[in-house]
């Protein structure tokens, strides 16, 4: 496999101005007509025209309406007797190339491909080679005209970017639909969607006055699923303007939804593409979950219209200059849309979780990259948590340097320098510091930038020291980072800290460092840049409690030797929401680590009462909102309480862990019983996040009651869950309840899973959450592992819908480490199977799931050996994918 480098970039040797795709549709072999208008580019020294290629029959290639001589180099179509490279000239000259494919045998789901009857592509990162020969590089931008023609009766919706121009019948049955995109654009923007499908649309005017047509297609059946997306659609809209002043800049937006796609969706200009996951939604058949992610990735990709279509990337390695910045407002429109401060900390709170139990275990494995990676072997594998979620966290503690107004300044600066170009992250945050001058982002840059240059989660060791005498109250921060493969020496990085003082008694207090003018209660920003740094706060009247990182300011590791006493004030008393939500999990975490390392059996009742009293308060606490009591008294994950460990026995982590849970099932019980009365509803759904959270706190009273009722044999809470389940007005209730039953491992379970397979036999997005459900329910005495197998001799199930594959193979790998890491290694045996298996037809799907044993070697014996000898089992495959190679490759280094 070759790697590519950033360092090796190089401008193209040819641009392309513009392209006219005529495309004849058929499932067995289409016929693709692309007509290109290139000139040579001046800037780089003379070289032929090396067009990409992948699976495609070439039929005739020729140049200004003539014969041309051309050559095949490893896939790619090599063009040496050109205008201009003969005599270094500039002028424009035609280039047509005509190709087939056959859409119906594409089992990746890249390029263009059949779904159900209908016609998707999927051009990003490298798809559009698998359409026609092009250079497929996102610094080459064009502008496209696009023909569609297909049979009416079959394909009577043809589709592409920009504005319908033309349409009108031919011959035999066929028609066709002519689009004229009004913006350049890289390919891997180019999409095209042809089949029976139906719409909802809406009218949306803008400030302007302009109007733009919204649409979202869909298979007929579910036109009633599709409200929430249109909702969250028209959301976006009107946020990004009122936050950013970026407007909608086309007449019309369509989003479409596909059932067979290899990720969550695709940002193609005015034509966006989405898993169904992240579109369809009713109460009957989405829960809360579904309905917030829908508005996140709905907002996401509208968001990107502007950071990633209109100022793209230069190259791959740039990545997270789009999809940082877009994850990152995606976070702030939903964020925005909360109704209350305390809402916004809870989805701050969820970003970190996904943050802290996915992108720090990436952070400390094999594969660990820079947020702006130097090398790759394939690009796909780089759709990672870190080029995404830690892209997200680069971007807002620009903020938290800049300030919100700045931040808006220096977005305002990034469109007037780039708009219609193909940028590199340094622009981005030039762009941003340019805009501010004298902040601690402008007068800090080249060390800022360390956090696009350099892997690994730093640490931030935090001491206290309180001087009685003097009333001095002096902090020390220090800061380190672990080595990352290919990186053994890391320089410190510019890490903002959010901090605030408590009295012993939960008063914030006044915050003076000896240099600061004036005394303050509340949150103060303060800028590490050394890799130790000490400060001295002074007229602190009592030693105090330091809130630290408050918000989560950077994406750190924070290491400060609190007491539990001072966690406990944290938690009942910080101003900070995120901090005393930090403070029940740093608690939580030390019992559980206690427990695990400690020699013996594990013990029945790993929690102290003062951690029960603590979870008794918050609550029954009159005050707090329901869904930030669900945050609270939800225990870490197991894989969050893996990656604190130099070594992990995954048995012991899980066993922990359901201790606790069981302890705070049994010694809470009338607690969780007051809750789930006073917060299940029965009144009509709505998806807004009050009633998400209180329907959030009922299911986990739910399943702890059910839990307390196996553990005491009592069967009247377990019967109340089943009444729940069948009873239920919407799919959140009716999901927590039947969840309740399988994670208690309750009689019920098995009438109550058959009861949902018959209800939701017809609808695909259900029937994946009643597999994941059961690949991911508790292991009891190795039976998930067979439940797995049976469920993949299931007639619903479909190896090759990656949603369906996703729900049984990624939660029984990746989300249920106790079934998974078996000591007889039968988990690691399926797995190499399913990986080798998968990478036959769709690599993506496979090297994602592949990415299960990254974190092996931790594993304590007999696992580790076990899982090393799995990894090496598919390494030896002689004939894997450039996707599933790199990740065992790595993994096995
Ligand atoms: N920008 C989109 C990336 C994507 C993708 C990448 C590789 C293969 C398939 C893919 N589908 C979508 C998604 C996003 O970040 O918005
Ligand atoms: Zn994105």
């Amino acid at each position: 496999t070759t790697v590519v480098r950033r360092e090796d970039y190089a401008a193209p040797a040819f641009w392309i101005d513009s392209v006219d795709l005529s495309f004849d549709l058929d499932p067995a072999k289409t016929r693709v007509l692309n007509r290109m208008r290139l000139r040579r580019n001046p800037d780089v020294p003379t070289q032929p025209l090396r067009l990409d290629g992948e699976d495609l029959n070439l039929a005739r290639v020729m140049v200004n309406g003539g014969g041309c001589s051309f050559k095949m180099d490893g896939g790619q179509l090599v063009l040496e007797n050109l205008p201009g490279l003969d005599d270094g000239g500039t002028e424009p000259f035609d280039l047509e190339i005509f190709t087939t494919c056959n859409p119906a045998k594409n089992t990746q789901l890249m390029g263009l491909y059949v779904s159900q009857g209908t016609f998707f592509t999927q051009c990003e990162a490298e798809g559009f080679r698998r359409i026609t020969y092009f250079l497929d590089r996102p610094d080459v931008m064009s502008a496209y005209t696009v023909t569609l023609k297909a049979e009416k009766t079959l394909y009577p919706v043809l589709l592409s970017n920009g504005n319908l121009v033309d349409s009108g019948d031919l011959e035999d049955g066929r028609h066709f639909a002519k689009w004229v995109d009004p913006h350049k654009k890289p390919c891997y923007l180019f999409a095209l969607v042809a089949g029976k499908l139906v719409h909802r649309e809406q009218k949306v005017i803008a400030r302007n006055g302009a109007e733009h047509l919204l649409q979202v297609y869909v298979r007929p059946g579910d036109l009633d699923k599709t409200e929430h997306a249109m909702n969250s659609l028209m959301a976006s809209v009107v946020w990004d303007e009122a936050r950013f002043g970026l407007p909608l800049d086309l007449e019309r937006f369509m989003i479409v939804a596909t059932s067979d796609f290899n990720m969550g969706a695709m940002e193609n200009k005015g034509l966006n593409i989405f898993n169904t996951k992240y579109v369809l939604a009713n109460p009957a058949t989405a829960t809360d979950t579904d309905y917030a992610n829908i508005e996140s990735v709905v907002g996401h990709e509208y968001f990107h219209n502007w950071t990633g279509n209109r100022i793209t990337c230069r190259d791959w390695f740039q990545l997270s200059l789009k999809e940082g910045l877009t994850v990152f407002r995606d976070q702030e429109f939903s964020m925005d849309l909360c109704p209350s401060p305390s809402a916004r900390a809870v989805k701050r709170i969820e970003d970190v979780r996904v943050l802290r139990t996915a992108q720090f275990p990436e952070d400390a494995g094999p594969m660990a990259h820079p947020v702006r990676p130097d090398s790759y072997a394939e690009i796909n594998n780089f759709y990672t948590v870190t080029i995404y979620e830690k892209g997200a966290e680069v971007v807002r503690m620009m903020q938290t340097l800049v300030g919100r107004d700045g931040f808006a300044r220096g977005m305002k600066l990034y469109f007037e320098r780039f708009d219609g170009q193909a940028v590199t992250c340094d622009d981005f945050a030039q762009a941003i510091a340019d805009a501010n001058p004298g902040s601690e982002l402008a007068n800090h840059l080249p060390q800022f930038k360390r956090w696009y240059s350099q892997a690994g989660t730093p640490r931030v060791k935090a001491e206290g020291a309180y001087n009685a005498a003097e009333r001095t109250y002096t902090l020390t921060l220090s800061q380190s980072c672990p080595t990352t493969p290919g990186q053994d020496h890391k320089e410190p990085f510019v890490i903002p800290v959010n901090l605030g003082l408590l009295s012993h008694e939960g008063r914030e207090l006044p915050l003076q460092l000896a240099h600061w003018s004036n005394a303050e209660a509340g949150t103060r920003n303060f800028v590490l840049t050394q890799a130790s740094e000490t400060l001295t706060f002074i007229n602190v009247d009592a030693e105090p409690v330091p809130s630290l990182l408050r918000a989560f300011s950077a994406p750190v590791v924070l290491e400060c030797d609190y007491t539990d006493a001072e966690l406990l004030v944290l938690l009942a008393h910080d101003t900070d929401a995120f901090n005393r939500w930090e403070a029940a999990q740093r608690l939580a975490l030390r019992r559980a680590l206690k427990a695990i390392n400690e020699p013996g059996p594990v013990p029945t009742e790993p929690l102290n009462p003062a951690f029960i009293t603590a979870m008794r308060a918050v609550l029954r606490h009159p005050d707090l909102d329901a869904a930030f009591k669900d945050l609270v008294l939800t225990l870490p994950a197991e894989t969050y309480i893996a990656e604190q460990l130099a070594e992990v026995d995954p048995q012991r982590v899980h066993a922990v862990r359901e201790a606790m849970r069981a302890q705070m099932a049994r010694q809470l019980f009338d607690d969780w019983a007051w809750a789930f009365e006073a917060f299940e509803g029965n009144g009509a759904y709505s998806p807004d996040s009050t009633s998400a959270g209180r329907r959030a706190l009922a299911g986990l009273a739910l399943t702890h009651l059910c839990l307390a009722a196996a553990d005491s044999g009592n069967t009247v809470w377990p019967g109340k869950a089943y009444q729940r389940f069948k009873d239920a007005g919407n799919m959140t209730d009716r999901f927590n309840a039947l969840s309740a039953l399988v994670v208690s491992g309750s009689e019920l379970a098995k009438p109550a899973l058959q009861r949902f397979h018959a209800l939701f036999k017809d609808e695909a997005l259900a029937l994946d959450k009643w597999f994941a459900l059961q690949a991911g329910a508790p292991d009891r005495g190795g039976n998930i592992l067979p439940t797995v197998r049976q469920l993949m001799q299931h007639p619903d199930f479909q190896p090759r819908n990656p949603n369906r594959a996703r729900s049984v193979l990624t939660t029984f790998c990746q989300a249920n480490p106790a079934a998974f890491h078996r000591a007889d290694a039968g988990g690691y045996v399926f797995w190499s199977e399913r990986v080798m298996d998968i990478d036959g037809f769709n690599p993506q799907v496979a090297a994602r799931l592949a990415r299960a044993l990254d974190r092996w070697k931790k594993l304590a014996e007999p696992y580790r050996s076990a899982a090393r000898e799995a990894i090496a089992r598919v390494a030896a495959k002689p004939d894997l994918s450039n996707d599933v190679r790199e990740v065992v490759t790595h993994a096995l280094k």
